[in-house]
């Protein structure tokens, strides 16, 4: 773009695709515009440099939709019950965010193509943003670009918004407690009751959801996972997690699921539990942010010579590890 004449972009509505004008684009995602929300999420997703403005827009929208996370082995029916809640959830009137997240890869992979396939009955639904999203290049990976695109749904007028995550080790947990309430999808016959033990599963899941109901062995599945839960503390008011039977694939069993996340969106409210799980979260959100710049500047010292200095000094002896640490930090506040 060398500004040759007659080249200026055609007047009136600039690109919304492209646009880094947060103040327009913010306008209007609330006025329920799905590809300013659309770019809203990929400068989130990309940790692009108009995240800290678009994050100081949003943050008054911040807190009004339900988070509701859904985890569990890849194929256990994730999408597919996303899909049919969707569908629940519209039927009552609210509008609906839904965030498939993929971070095992930096690269939108099958498994995500998967989801718009299984998702796309809502794809002409205005009242229906659905968005696939990976962590690449975030400042504070997942962690930090989850929460930011829960509030551009937030600001688009979702009272709910579904996050979806591939159950791989501790992705999974560090996606669930982003949520208000964590869905872990089991099929019978995967050996997933005990897989979840060794996870630390059992101890993120407010709702277990047995899906595919209509194979051998669910009564066995539903069994195990009732034994787990009785065999953990809990002290009286507190939440006893809730086990549900679904066939995902035939919208069977979606009330009951809806009826859990209801049940345990109650007790959230009545033991001020939302407020202590919304600032735990930001607590991990604020740190991420943070170790991602510290990373980030770190990185430019790297770049420099102040690093190579102090580690030639360390590799020869002259000056020990933690002193040279202590060196980097105060050259990162100067
Ligand atoms: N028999 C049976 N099949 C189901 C049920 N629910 C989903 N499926 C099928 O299981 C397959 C995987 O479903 P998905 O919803 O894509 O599973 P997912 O957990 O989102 O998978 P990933 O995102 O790849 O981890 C699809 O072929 C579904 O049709 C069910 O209740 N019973
Ligand atoms: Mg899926």
């Amino acid at each position: 773009m060398s500004g040759a004449v007659g080249q200026a972009p055609a007047a009136g509505v600039p690109s919304v695709r492209r646009s880094r004008d947060v103040p327009m684009l913010v306008e209007r995602a609330r006025a329920g515009d799905p590809r300013a929300v659309a770019r809203l999420i990929t400068l989130v997703e990309s940790g692009d440099e108009a995240l800290p403005q678009v994050a100081a827009a949003l943050a008054p929208y911040a807190g009004q939709a339900q988070v509701v996370g859904l985890t569990g082995s890849p194929g256990v029916g994730k999408s597919t019950t996303t899909n049919e809640l969707v569908r629940a959830l519209r039927a009552r009137g609210h509008r609906v965010g839904v965030l498939a997240i993929d971070p095992s890869s930096p690269f939108t992979g099958g498994a995500i193509l998967g989801d718009r396939v299984r998702m796309q009955d809502h794809a002409t639904d205005p009242g229906v943003y659905i968005r696939s999203m990976s962590s690449r290049g975030h400042l504070g990976g997942l962690s930090a670009a989850t929460p930011q695109a829960v509030r551009v749904l937030e600001g688009a007028g979702c009272d709910v918004v579904l996050v979806e995550t591939v159950g791989v080790g501790q992705a999974e947990v560090e996606v669930a407690s982003l949520a208000d309430t964590t869905l872990v999808l089991l099929a019978p016959g995967m050996g997933d009751a005990i897989q979840a033990v060794k996870a630390g599963i059992l101890e993120i899941a407010d709702v277990f959801v047995v899906n595919k109901a209509d194979r051998d062995g669910v009564d066995a599945t539903v069994r195990d996972i009732q034994g787990m839960i009785a065999l953990g503390e809990r002290g009286p008011g507190e939440w006893r997690p809730q086990v549900v039977r679904s066939i995902a694939s035939r919208g069977e069993g979606i009330d009951d699921i809806a009826a859990a996340i209801d049940k345990h969106r109650d007790w959230l409210d009545k033991h001020d539990e939302l407020r202590r799980r919304r600032e735990t979260r930001a607590a991990a959100e604020i740190e991420a942010i943070a170790l991602g710049v510290l990373r980030a500047r770190i990185g430019s010292l790297r770049d420099g010579t102040e690093l190579s200095t102090l580690a030639a000094k360390v590799a020869e002896g002259s000056l020990d590890p933690y002193a040279a640490a202590d060196e980097l930090l105060a050259q990162l506040r100067s």
